[in-house]
């Protein structure tokens, strides 16, 4: 297993301008046969990829050559200038497990070819700088036949726009779909459709109108407009990804297309939108302008899900999809910097790509281009992205040629800045203030922890966005923007009294910030800061400094705390979103990684049960005010799944998870019943299992038993809120469950990622079993589908975390499966780093 570096990039010697296609489709034995136009750009060999194909004819020119293959490479030698390379091979889309290449899911054939997957359809340069048009024949009886680009009859495509193989797709079955129209500012008229298999019909309007928001939106705010005549998204249910920005042929992870009110939560809704609008981005940013070579991918991956984000602020509350975006940066990215995953968001070497599509390339990506565009403002910012468009519309590009388009339009130097994309790990940045004689003082270091391969590390710029409040709460100094770039700095400012800071506003950059402050200060800040992140970490950082002390011990929770609490659930004036987030205690995780940075070894247990103890706290102090407070939290008319509705739902959500632990259920099993969606739906199912209702379960499979996607709720649901001393062994039940299928990823994530996700007491039972178990599970699937084991294997992240019986325990986990013959280069890969 050979590691590729950034440092050894060379543009290959003889390229493909154009690829003709030919698929004879069948299940067993599919006939490629392709013709690639090449060019010669200068000395050296051409080397094709290909993977599991059947070679059965290669010719150049019209002349049959024996083909030199080693391995997963064809070496043709002395190419001349310009020549046409056929070749015929056999696949077997219906033995593909690896959900990698042409596959057939549901009946359909479909296609996911990033990052390598090409070469397991037809031999190939499957590496992004290499962009050709398409011509696609796909003789199949299948009704639907579908490839990139414009129809040119039934089943012939044509993709003008060049691209790389990633983005080659191809889908063939019997399906229906949603049609409509869109017309761009440029006045082409775009068929747009969403196709599904016959009897999922119906529930894709929300995916299409999410779709018809995206292609304004981004003709609005960033100028682009969409480029073909048609566009096509077809859900698939066994998928990898959630969903795949193919040009003009979307496909999807069918979770994320699919959605009625009684089976889709708000939370589906909200990822349907956003992961519409973040393929449909991807035409522009990714597939106009790509990546030079993977080590590049956060170009189009961070920027992609900066612009998703900044379309799902403007769709819904800005403060609201804020803090979602920080909550999942930290528990994903910031979990994975603190651990032997850590890697920069340019990686510089990896053995196996698949395994670097994580938080650091896509949240933290889209972190630094958010920072940069602190740094530069919104007009610079509009400025250098249109430069970056019209420089490099149709070309493969790195990092540098988008940092070069900011140091051009901004007059900036990015030198330091560049570090974000170069320097793994989450910077610490420790902030002090003081205030003397009418002199208010702010003291800032940083710090860049060592991470795998990088201990030595240079300071950041990092853009500090801070305001002031006095200390009856109101706002002295607006939002400023410090932008830090020596290891230690401090700031002064004269003032009449000692003012309060608030930090680190709309969280302007991707740190951990360590700002001790008194109570009162907090609770101020939590009350009244003009920034609502500000005043959710406020309230966070209450919560959890309560929630540790509590962690072990019997302590009770004090009443400001308390106080602070119930005038925030209270508040009629806030939006209801908000107060469902502040009332949110930090998951365990969140709690175990803070632990673990202040030298504590975390017990899961304890964590569990502290929890526990603040939500009884939380409870008894709201009792008396819950019922009405979720009356007022109903809605009017159908169930509609924006944002106003959903943040309503959201609040009564976790008011009846509180009311449950009063009433044993009872409020909850009113609430299952008169439910006429599935958000509340799940919310009572949720606390109806952490209650213990023994019959609930079975009411909703019987109910929902033809519904898959449903029916992955059904299994999340049980392990993520079985109590932790069951979970093993619930999870153990339901993978022998008869609708259990190891060949979906979804379903088996819906088990597996449950129990460490949702249930980390439930994995670190101290006895090992939920390691024995994960580590089985582990493998059996490795020998499936890699790509989904090696991404299962982040579980083990943070083992060293934990106790030396914990770790050694783990540790002979890792070790075993290390040990077993033929384990994947991904998985192989992933333990080989977390081991360390
Ligand atoms: N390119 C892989 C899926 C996504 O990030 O859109
Ligand atoms: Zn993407």
């Amino acid at each position: 297993n050979q590691a590729v570096h950034l440092k050894d990039y060379a543009p290959v010697p003889v390229t493909v301008t154009h690829v003709d296609l030919t698929f004879r489709l069948d299940p067993q034995a599919t006939r490629v046969l392709a013709r690639l136009t090449c060019e010669r750009r200068g000395p050296g060999d051409m080397v094709l990829d290909g993977e599991a194909l059947r070679t059965i004819r290669v010719a150049l020119d019209g002349a049959e050559i024996a083909p030199e293959i080693e391995g997963d490479r064809m070496i043709l030698r002395d190419a001349p200038d310009a020549f046409v390379l056929e070749t015929e091979v056999e696949i077997a889309p219906e033995r593909n497990t690896e959900l990698s290449g042409l596959y057939i899911s549901g009946g359909m054939y479909c296609t996911q070819c990033e990052a390598e997957g090409f070469r397991r359809i037809t031999w190939m340069l499957d590496r992004p700088d290499v962009m050709a048009t398409y011509d696609v024949r796909i003789e199949s009886d299948l009704p639907v036949l579908l490839s990139n680009g414009d129809e040119v009859a039934q089943g012939v495509w044509r993709d003008p726009w060049p691209k790389p193989t990633y983005l080659f797709a191809l889908v063939a079955g019997d399906l229906v779909a949603e049609a409509d129209t869109f017309t761009t500012s440029e006045g082409r008229e775009v068929a747009l459709n969403v196709w599904v298999r016959p009897g999922d019909e119906g529930r894709t309007s929300y995916a299409m109108d999410a779709l018809k928001r995206s292609m304004a939106w981004d003709e609005r705010v960033y100028g682009r407009a969409y480029d073909l005549s048609v566009f096509n998204i077809v859900a698939v249910d066994d998928f990898n990804m959630g969903a795949m920005e193919n040009k003009g042929l979307n496909i999807f992870n069918s979770r994320y297309v699919l959605a009625s009110p009684e089976t889709a939560t708000d939370a589906d809704y909200a990822n349907i939108e956003r992961i519409v609008a973040h393929e449909y981005f991807h035409n522009w940013t990714g597939n106009r302008i790509t990546c030079r070579d993977w080590f590049q991918l956060c170009l189009k991956e961070g920027l992609t899900v900066f612009r998703d984000q900044q379309f799902m602020q403007d769709m819904r509350s800005q403060a609201v999809q804020r803090i979602g975006d920080v909550m999942t940066l930290r528990a994903r990215q910031f979990r994975e910097d603190a651990g032997p995953l850590a890697h920069p968001v340019r990686p510089e070497s990896f053995v196996e790509i698949n395994n670097f599509y994580t938080a650091t390339v896509y949240e933290k990506g889209a972190e630094v281009i958010g920072m940069l565009r602190r740094i530069v403002g919104a007009e610079g910012y509009d400025r250098a992205v249109a430069l970056y468009f019209a420089r490099h519309d149709g070309e493969a590009c790195t990092v540098e040629d988008w940092l070069a388009c900011f140091e051009e339009a901004c007059d900036v130097d990015l030198a330091q800045f560049k570090l974000w994309y170069s320097q793994a790990g989450t910077p610490h940045v420790e902030v002090r203030d003081s205030f003397n004689d009418g002199l208010y003082r702010i003291d800032m270091k940083q710090v860049v922890p060592p991470t795998p391969g990088q201990p030595d590390k240079a300071p950041m710029a990092i853009p500090l966005a801070f305001g002031l409040l006095d200390t009856a709460g109101n706002e002295i100094r607006e939002t400023e923007v410090h932008v830090m770039t020596q290891a230690e700095e401090h700031l002064t400012f004269e003032m009449a009294e000692r003012p309060v800071l608030s930090m680190l506003r709309g969280f302007s950059g991707p740190v951990m910030l360590d700002h001790p402050m008194e109570d009162v200060d907090r609770l101020r800040l939590l009350a009244q800061d003009t920034d609502p992140f500000c005043r959710w970490e406020a309230g966070r950082r209450l919560a959890k400094e309560r929630l540790i002390a509590a962690i072990g011990e019997d302590v009770a929770l004090d009443a400001d705390w308390l106080d602070a609490v119930a005038a925030l659930a209270t508040d009629a004036t806030a939006d209801p979103a908000f107060r469902a987030l502040a009332l949110a205690l930090p998951s365990e995780d969140d709690l175990a990684g803070s632990l673990h940075e202040a030298g504590v070894v975390p017990d899961p247990d304890a964590i569990y049960a502290a929890r526990r103890h603040a939500q009884m706290a939380m409870a008894e102090r709201l009792s008396s005010a819950i019922p009405a407070l979720r009356d007022a939290c109903a809605t009017a008319g159908q169930y509609d799944p924006r944002a106003e509705d959903a943040g309503k739902r959201a609040l009564s959500a976790t008011l009846l998870r509180l009311q449950t632990f009063l009433d044993g259920g009872a409020a909850a099993r009113a609430a299952y019943d008169a439910a006429d969606n599935m958000t509340d739906r799940m919310a009572a199912f949720a606390c109806l299992l952490e209650a213990g209702d023994e019959s609930v379960a079975a009411r909703f499979e019987s109910d929902w038993r033809h519904d898959r996607l449903v029916m992955d709720k059904w299994f999340a649901a049980q392990v993520s809120h079985a109590a932790p001393r069951d979970a093993v062994d619930v999870a153990k039940r339901l993978t022998a469950h008869s609708l259990f299928d190891p060949a979906n990823p979804n379903r088996v994530r819906s088990v597996l990622g449950a129990l460490t996700a949702a249930n980390p007491a439930g994995f670190h039972a101290p006895d090992g079993r939920g390691y024995r178990f994960y580590a089985d599970w582990l493998l059996r699937l490795d020998g499936m589908n890699p790509q989904l084991s090696a991404r299962l294997s982040t579980a083990f992240e943070t083992w060293r975390r934990y106790d030396a019986d914990r770790q050694a325990l783990i540790s002979a986990q890792l070790d075993r499966i290390a040990a077993t013959d033929g384990l994947s280069r991904d998985l192989s890969e992933m333990i080989g780093r977390i081991r360390g």
